[in-house]
């Protein structure tokens, strides 16, 4: 076995998912497959993974990728679609203005497709109107830094958590956003005890279980909790007057704001709220790290602030174990900003609003103009896409029509817009399907290039897998793109290094014009150092390499001093009424990755949660009629969704939590996204993802289905979702009328016809109806149906297809000598919950470890080990109970 030391660079890369960026080290089977591990040598994960990261050799397959363009659905050559992408786009321009067109792109992007879009639609198309995801994700911290730093940085490292005594977790899911670093802190916590957790978090998560103490503030008082705390840090004489004095302006009108803070509106007990105080205050070395909970808010960029403000009191920020901390959500959040993605930033943390900026970034670029003013922000361009402003859009690397707020709105809006591209790598996403023009990129593992994570280390993404079919990479279609509209010389670029060192370069110029993201340091780098870049954090300049930013007290404001703002806590933006009396918070799984066009090819990934579900506290469901299991229609002004009910009291009252991975590929009616209000913050311009009204009322179906198939289905019910499985697919099913013929149904969500054999069990009593359907004496699908949620062993049901039939096929249950495990907790080795419930009660089994020992569960990559310490934190709590 090569160690990871000798493993040439070619072959190690980075995750796709999450701002953590870990490092993986890939080996090609020669047969387009591959098997993968962490790399050892990544500082991000040193060599560990999560569930997601080790299961990406289940999404590389070729099934479901676009593999050449489309024109209005129907396959063309390259040279004709992207004649008709810069015919379209420059007789749009010329006929109504520049700003009738517009990017939407992504923070998934590498960082040398973000910088050539960018470049093509701000330098030479003479628009600032892109705008990315990141917007949906990032802008309000991005906003929040600029406000108190004067730029965007975060000022930290990942070592600086693991050397806190206090880590403070703010609206942030880490165990299954973020797992490695989790992982991480979970290491550091069981080394160091002392080492304290604290989360915050209406809903109590997987993440909870780590922390000593848990606030399950009211939704949206994050600013009332941290204006607080600064009153008490102020009372209690915690302060740095020194920092204070000499580094930081607006203390008084701060303090002025926090003395009169109503602290009632967090919901919290005093003595949680003292706990909380006792814990920050007395701790030296606190990182607060915060995520969608505070940014996905209309008071986002002030609960950034709120958290600022205390560490700037305190001094605490830039120093070894101490700061704030802002984890990014996708690959490239980070360089995505660092390009300027944003419509209101240029390349190079530069702003569009600045003259100079915009002079040095012109004369750099050889371009005609630079827009003198910011471009349309997400929603606003989406409202523009649909009133007819703009014309012709070009979609790369996003699904809008799911992830937008208000998704129903935006799916129109991109439906009745005259042109528009679509940049993926597969057409099988709701926003692809509306494309005039869809255009075939390079995926993960095809395309090389950067991504920043969360911590400001820069790593390679690496090709170590052909380019499937005809697809391309993304800063190449974006660049012929720009050579037909007569800009090849500025975008003359022969591979990704070329790019990579004109942002380095530019960088510098940045950088002379007092800007932190400086990469100078790298502007000449070659072909092959390029090549086997090592993960690298910036700054990196004549001056300086990596390490903090702020312990100095110098900051990027005019004065070089940090601004503390003084911030009135106010709630969401919208309110409930009798009409629509629950808050819908919303969010992710661990196991699935956005609007799962890769996760969903998992069969591994797609066990953990099969299905879209509305978590709701047990007195709600109890008064709204809810039955465990069954379903839900929700509710709100703008849409609907179907989903499985969970009844939980770890969400409080009130409130129901929704996951935002499911769309009109994986289920009848799940795009969470259309009751989402798009209500945005005043400053950042960022949605409230997690707090728009709803209704929920029970869905009374007339019967419940559960089918498992060898090949694609085609349900058609009030209710399904499909996921795929080791042996094919499964589908839940719900209707509100029952179909009369039950074996013509099948066939037609089976796509068999009568050659199939059938087999039938039916209980007229109970009214329950089973079929399998076996062609030369093999199952090839079977479906299980009821007047309730149907109660079969799924695991079982999956693993008797593509296998001979038995005689007790149907009764969906294996021998007493095969318990059922029950749902999955751990995808790596498909250990079910009652199994571990089960070793906990008869064998006694007390910590993660020994559970890990006995059963595997946890063992491989550890991403489920929150979920097994709740299991056995619930068992201790029932035994302390009894
Ligand atoms: N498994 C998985 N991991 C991912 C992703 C994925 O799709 N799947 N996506 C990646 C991306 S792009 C992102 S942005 C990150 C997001 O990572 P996180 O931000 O950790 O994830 P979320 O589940 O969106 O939200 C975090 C928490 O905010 C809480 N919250 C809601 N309202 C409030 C509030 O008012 N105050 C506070 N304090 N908390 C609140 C929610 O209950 C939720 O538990 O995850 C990244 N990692
Ligand atoms: N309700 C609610 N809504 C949310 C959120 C929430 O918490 N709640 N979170 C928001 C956040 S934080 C985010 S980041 C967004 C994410 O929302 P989206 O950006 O819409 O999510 P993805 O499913 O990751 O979309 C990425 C698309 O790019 C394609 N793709 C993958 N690789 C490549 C590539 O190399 N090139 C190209 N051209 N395409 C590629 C994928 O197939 C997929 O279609 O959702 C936001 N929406
Ligand atoms: S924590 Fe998981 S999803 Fe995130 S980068 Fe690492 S392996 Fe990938
Ligand atoms: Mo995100």
């Amino acid at each position: 076995m090569t160690t990871a030391a000798q493993t040439p660079s070619a072959l190690r890369s980075t995750c796709p998912y999450c701002g953590v960026g870990c490092g993986v080290i890939a080996e090609p089977d020669g047969d387009g497959g591959v098997s993968l591990r962490g790399d050892p040598d990544h500082p991000a994960n040193k060599g560990r993974l999560c569930s997601k990261g080790s299961a990406l050799a289940e999404t590389t397959g070729l099934g479901a990728r676009l593999l050449a363009p489309q024109m209005e659905g129907a396959e063309t050559s390259w040279d004709t679609a992207l004649d008709r992408v810069a015919d379209t786009f420059r007789d749009t321009i010329a006929e109504h203005g520049p700003d009738s067109v517009a990017f939407y792109v992504s923070g998934q992007l590498l960082t040398e497709d973000y910088y050539v879009a960018n470049k093509l639609i701000k330098g030479f198309m003479g628009t600032a109107n892109i705008d990315t995801n990141s917007r949906l994700c990032m802008a309000s911290t991005v906003a929040g830094h600029k406000r108190a730093f004067g730029t965007d940085t975060v000022p930290g490292s990942y070592e600086d958590i693991e050397e806190a005594d206090l880590v403070v977790l703010v609206g942030s899911n880490l165990a299954w956003c973020h797992p490695v670093l989790y992982q991480r802190l979970a290491a550091a916590k069981a080394e160091r005890p002392n080492l304290k957790v604290v989360t915050i978090d209406p809903r109590r998560t997987a993440t909870s279980g780590l922390a000593d103490l848990h606030l399950g503030l009211t939704p949206g008082s994050d600013v009332a909790l941290f204006n607080g705390l600064l009153e008490e840090v102020i009372s209690r004489g915690a302060l740095d007057a020194e920092f204070i004095g000499q580094h930081v302006s607006g203390f008084h009108e701060t303090r002025e704001a926090v003395s009169t803070t109503d602290l009632s509106a967090t919901g919290l007990s005093g003595e949680d709220l003292r706990a909380f105080f006792n814990l920050w205050i007395g701790t030296e070395k606190v990182v607060t790290i915060f995520s969608q909970g505070v940014n996905q808010s209309s008071s986002g960029t002030d609960k950034v602030n709120a958290i600022l403000n205390c560490h700037l009191a305190t001094g605490r920020i830039g120093k070894p174990g101490m700061g704030p901390f802002s984890v990014t959500g996708q690959p490239n959040a980070m360089g995505g900003r660092e390009v300027g993605g944003l419509a209101n930033m240029l390349a190079c943390h530069l702003d569009i609003e600045n003259a100079e900026h915009r002079a040095a970034v012109r004369g750099f670029w050889d371009s005609p103009a630079v827009p003198e003013t910011a471009g349309l922000k997400a929603v606003d361009m989406f409202d523009a896409v649909e009133d007819g402003r703009i014309k012709a859009l070009w979609v790369m690397c996003s699904n809008p029509a799911v992830s937008m707020p208000d998704a129903d709105r935006v799916r129109d809006a991109i439906a009745a817009c005259p042109f528009v591209v679509v940049s993926d790598i597969t057409a099988e996403t709701d926003t692809a399907r509306l494309a005039d023009v869809l255009l075939p990129a390079t995926g993960w593992g095809e395309k090389d290039g950067t991504v920043t994570n969360s911590d400001r280390t820069i790593s390679r993404q690496r090709k170590f897998l052909p380019a499937p079919g005809w697809a391309r990479p993304d800063w190449q279609i974006i660049s012929d793109v720009a050579a037909r509209l007569g800009w090849g010389a500025q975008f003359d670029y022969r591979a990704p290094v070329d790019i990579f060192r004109e942002y380095a370069a530019l960088s510098g110029i940045a950088a002379r014009l007092g800007r932190d993201f400086d990469i100078s340091g790298l502007a000449d780098l070659s072909d092959t150092a390029y090549r086997d870049l090592a993960p690298t954090r910036w700054p990196v300049s004549a001056a300086r390499t990596g390490g903090r930013f702020f312990a100095d007290g110098q900051f990027f404001t005019p004065d070089r001093k940090a601004r503390m703002l003084p911030l009135h806590p106010r709630g969401p933006g919208t309110e409930l009424s009798e009409d629509y009396p629950f808050r819908l918070n919303t969010g992710r799984v661990r196991d699935h990755w956005h609007t799962m066009t890769r996760t969903a090819l998992s069969p591994r990934l797609s066990r953990h949660m099969a299905e879209p579900y509305l978590e709701v506290h047990p007195e709600d469901a109890d008064r709204l009629g809810l039955q465990p299991a069954g379903l839900a229609q929700v509710d709100s002004p703008s849409g609907s969704a179907l989903l499985r009910v969970l009844i939980s009291d770890r969400i409080g009252k009130g409130q129901v939590f929704a996951p935002m991975h499911w769309s009109d590929e994986t289920a009848a009616r799940a795009r969470i996204d259309a009751l989402v209000a798009p209500v945005v913050d005043p400053v950042s311009g960022q949605p409230e993802s997690k707090a728009s009204p709803v209704r929920v009322t029970p869905f009374k179906a007339a019967w419940f289905g559960f089918a498992a198939t060898l090949d694609a289905p085609d349900p058609r019910c009030d209710y399904w979702a499909k996921g795929r499985t080791a042996t094919g697919w499964q589908v839940e099913l719900a209707g509100q009328t029952r179909p009369v013929d039950w074996a013509a149904y099948a066939r037609a969500l089976f796509g068999l016809t009568e050659a199939e054999e059938l087999l039938v069990i039916e209980d007229r009593a109970r009214n329950l109806t089973r079929l399998g359907f076996a062609r030369d004496g093999i199952l090839v699908a079977s479906l299980f149906t009821g007047p309730e949620p149907v109660a079969v062993q799924r695991a079982h049901v999956i693993a008797a297809l593509g296998e001979p039939v038995v005689p007790n096929l149907l009764s969906g249950r294996a021998s007493a000598a095969q318990p059922d495990p029950g749902a999955i907790v751990c995808s790596c080795l498909n250990v079910g919950m009652n199994t571990i419930l089960t070793a906990i009660e008869t064998e006694g089994l007390a910590d993660v470890n020994a559970i890990s020992d006995r059963l595997g569960a946890g063992s491989s990559c550890g991403s489920c080990r929150p979920e097994i310490q709740a299991l056995l934190d619930a068992r201790r709590h029932d035994l302390a109970a009894e």
